[in-house]
């Protein structure tokens, strides 16, 4: 579906991508709108520009009412939790109806494309810990927010949500691992992981899109094939989420006391007695002395704040 776009218009679209305001953003667009060709190769990119626009009017439409000077939303989202997932997707994959009805975030759900147009943070309990899990607006074929594009490349894990429900899902995907992909170059420690949430394995012939999508990508990426509605799939994304977060829960426990498990020190795994430290208080940085118990430590065993933990050792501090 090449469009062959004139320079123009790639010119235009580069200012968008580094346009700092929306007023500026929805006069690009309408630029572009105005010197695309418009034939059967750009139908796509016309109905995207359209909506886009629609998107940018609604949102200042508000102006001196409830959303006069709103700044947009903050590039950065402080991280929380045992990872910070970011979503990704075409419109109407499910990315909002994940995180209504797998978090206690609410996010509007609706068959209206591009409905959601702020980043929404939810968390997402697995066992005793939670990821950080953050919904954010739709892409399409050629636009992505400059913020999304920070979210992104500063994640603990890009999930990239599409919908089993459609045909067109091969080409989504492709504009979602396109992204990824360009952006991996410029996260920091050049390391962008990511996944794909192939969602609604439970509308019409999902199994043969499934089938499709798996010969085309399975080989490339991880795919984990959920249901947000009836939660098919959840468990071994969950798990999923887990083992490739390599992470280590660690659980603290003051001397004399019984361990707590219901609260662990989340730590990349290869951490050590220190960091659990630090993890659980700064003022534990300075202990005088650390035991350990675990499968693979003798019970109560002191150790030094060099060494490795384990998933699931308890750690007693002395200060
Ligand atoms: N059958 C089915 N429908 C779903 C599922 N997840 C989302 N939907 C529907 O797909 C539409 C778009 O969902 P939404 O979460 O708003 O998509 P978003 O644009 O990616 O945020 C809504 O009508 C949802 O009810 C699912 O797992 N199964
Ligand atoms: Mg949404």
């Amino acid at each position: 579906m090449p469009a062959n776009l004139p320079p123009t218009y790639y010119k235009l679209k580069h200012e968008h991508e580094a346009a700092k305001s929306d007023e500026e953003r929805l006069s690009l667009l309408e630029e572009m709108l105005r010197i695309v060709p418009k034939h059967k190769g750009t139908e796509k990119v016309v109905s995207d520009l359209r909506k886009r626009i629609a998107v940018l009017k609604k949102g200042s439409s508000g102006k001196g009412g409830k959303g006069a000077g709103k700044k947009g939303y903050s590039e950065h989202i402080p991280k929380q939790g045992a990872g910070q997932l970011v979503m990704l997707g075409p419109p109407n994959s499910g990315k909002s109806q994940i995180l209504a009805n797998w978090t206690k975030a609410k996010s509007e759900v609706s068959p209206t494309p591009y409905t959601t147009t702020m980043p929404i943070v939810g968390m997402l309990p697995y066992e005793n810990i939670q990821f950080q899990l953050i919904d954010t607006p739709s892409v399409m074929q050629d636009f992505i927010s400059p913020s999304v594009l920070t979210l992104v490349r500063n994640a603990d894990l890009c999930l990239g949500v599409i919908s089993l429900a459609n045909d067109n899902l091969l080409d989504e995907l492709d504009i979602v691992l396109s992204v990824f992909n360009e952006q991996r170059g410029e996260a920091d420690g050049d390391e962008l992981g990511y996944i794909v949430v192939a969602n609604q394995i439970d509308a019409p012939d999902a199994n043969d899109r499934l089938e499709i999508l798996s010969e085309f990508y399975g080989d490339d990426v991880p795919i984990y094939v959920i249901s947000a509605e009836t939660g098919e799939g959840k468990e071994e994304l969950l798990q999923g989420l887990y083992d490739i977060l390599d992470i280590v829960r660690v659980y603290p426990k003051a001397p004399g006391k019984s361990v707590e498990r219901d609260d662990p020190i989340v730590l990349p795994n290869g951490a050590t007695v220190f960091d659990a430290a630090l993890g659980l208080h700064k003022d534990f940085a300075e202990f005088k002395l650390a035991r350990i118990w675990g499968p693979e430590w003798h019970d109560g065993q002191p150790v030094s704040r060099n060494d490795v933990l384990y998933d699931g050792d308890v750690v007693e501090f002395h200060l």
